[in-house]
C-alpha cells in the first residue's frame, strides 16, 4: 500500500456507537422523601459521576447533551433528594448531562425565572449542550420511562404531580419541569426577567411558546408520575398579584425582556461531585 497506512475495519475503529433511542430495561421507581440523606451516601453510591454533577453513558454516544437546571435557594434537604434519585435515573437513561443548582443570594425576592435564564447561560458557556430542562428542586419523577429529553416542540413534564392525584390541574400549565432545546428556547427569548416571588412566570412562558407558532408537548399520563416534596411557602417568595397583567401582555414584551435584557452578578461557581453550584445576585425589582 502505498500511504503505508494499516486497514482497519471500521468496527474496530475505535468509533463509539449511538445509544438506542430507547435506553433499555427501564422501569416504574418507588419515589419518598428522605428528610437524613446524607451527601457522603450520594456520592458513594455514584462513582460515575463526574467533577461538577456530569454524567455519560459508558459504552454509547447519548443523542443528546442535557443540562438539568434548579432554581434555588435554602432547601438543601430537598436538594439531596432530588440528587438521590436523579443520579441513577440519569445513568439509567444513557444521559449524557450536567447539574446546574442556580442559586439566589440572600436578601431579595426570589426570581424563579430569572435564575433559570442564569442557568441557561452558564451552562452554555460550560458544555456543548443542544437540551435545557428546567426543574424545581421537589419533583422526582416515578418512572424512568419518562425521558429527560428534548422533543421537536418545548415540553412540560410535570404533568401528573403527585400533588394533584396525577393529573393536568388545568389545561396550559407550564410550571414545574419544563424542557427546551437550544433553538426553542433562543426562539422565545428564554423566561421573562420581570416576575418577582412567587407565580406566573410559568404561564407568560406559556404564551410566549404559543406566540411563537409552537405547540407544547407531554408525556404520557403514566410515565409523567412524579412525587412533589410538599412544604410550605417560603419567607422571600410570596405572592405579590403583580403576574396577571405580565402574563396578558407576554406577546408583546418577548423580545425586549429575556435573555436579551438579563443582568445579573455572579457571586460564586462551585464544581461540587454531584452538582455546579452558581450564586448569583439577580439584582431587585425596579
Ligand atoms: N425555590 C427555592 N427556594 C425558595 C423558593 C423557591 O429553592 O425559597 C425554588 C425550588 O426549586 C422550588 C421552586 O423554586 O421547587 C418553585 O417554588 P415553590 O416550590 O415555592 O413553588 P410551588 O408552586 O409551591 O411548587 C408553592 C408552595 C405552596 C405551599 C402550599 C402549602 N400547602
Amino acid at each position: 500500500r502505498k500511504s503505508g497506512k494499516m486497514f482497519v475495519p471500521s468496527n474496530t475503529s475505535g468509533e463509539i456507537p449511538d445509544c438506542p433511542e430507547i435506553p433499555p430495561d427501564l422501569s416504574p421507581l418507588n419515589v419518598h422523601y428522605i428528610p437524613n440523606i446524607t451527601y457522603i451516601k450520594i456520592v458513594s453510591q455514584n462513582p460515575n459521576v463526574g467533577p461538577g454533577g456530569h454524567g455519560k453513558p459508558e459504552g454509547c454516544k447519548a443523542r443528546q447533551k442535557v443540562a438539568l437546571i434548579i432554581p434555588f435557594r435554602d432547601r438543601d434537604s430537598h436538594l439531596r433528594n432530588w440528587l438521590y434519585y436523579m443520579h441513577p435515573f440519569l445513568k439509567a437513561q444513557q444521559a449524557d448531562y450536567g447539574i446546574y443548582v442556580v442559586e439566589q443570594s440572600e436578601g431579595s425576592m426570589f426570581n424563579r425565572a430569572k435564575l433559570m435564564n442564569v442557568g441557561y447561560v452558564l451552562a452554555s458557556n460550560d458544555y456543548d449542550y443542544n437540551c435545557f430542562i428546567f426543574t424545581d428542586v421537589d419533583i422526582i419523577p416515578m418512572d424512568q420511562r419518562n425521558l429527560y429529553r428534548c422533543s421537536s416542540n418545548p415540553k412540560h413534564m410535570a404533568n401528573a404531580l403527585d400533588k394533584f392525584n396525577f393529573i393536568l390541574p388545568y389545561p396550559n400549565l407550564f410550571g414545574g419541569i419544563v424542557a427546551f432545546t437550544k433553538e426553542q428556547f433562543t426562539k422565545v427569548n428564554g423566561f421573562s426577567n420581570m416576575f418577582w416571588g412567587w407565580g406566573g412566570e410559568d404561564d407568560e412562558l406559556y404564551q410566549r411558546v404559543v406566540a411563537v407558532g409552537m405547540k407544547v408537548e407531554r408525556p404520557d399520563l403514566i410515565i409523567a408520575r412524579a412525587r412533589m416534596i410538599s412544604h410550605n411557602r417560603d419567607a422571600g417568595n410570596e405572592e405579590t398579584g403583580k403576574s396577571v397583567h405580565l402574563i396578558f401582555k407576554a406577546s408583546q414584551r418577548m423580545y425586549k425582556d429575556g435573555l436579551n435584557t438579563l443582568n445579573y452578578t455572579i457571586i460564586g461557581i462551585t464544581g461540587h461531585k454531584l452538582f455546579t453550584k452558581i450564586t448569583v445576585d439577580v439584582g431587585t425589582e425596579q
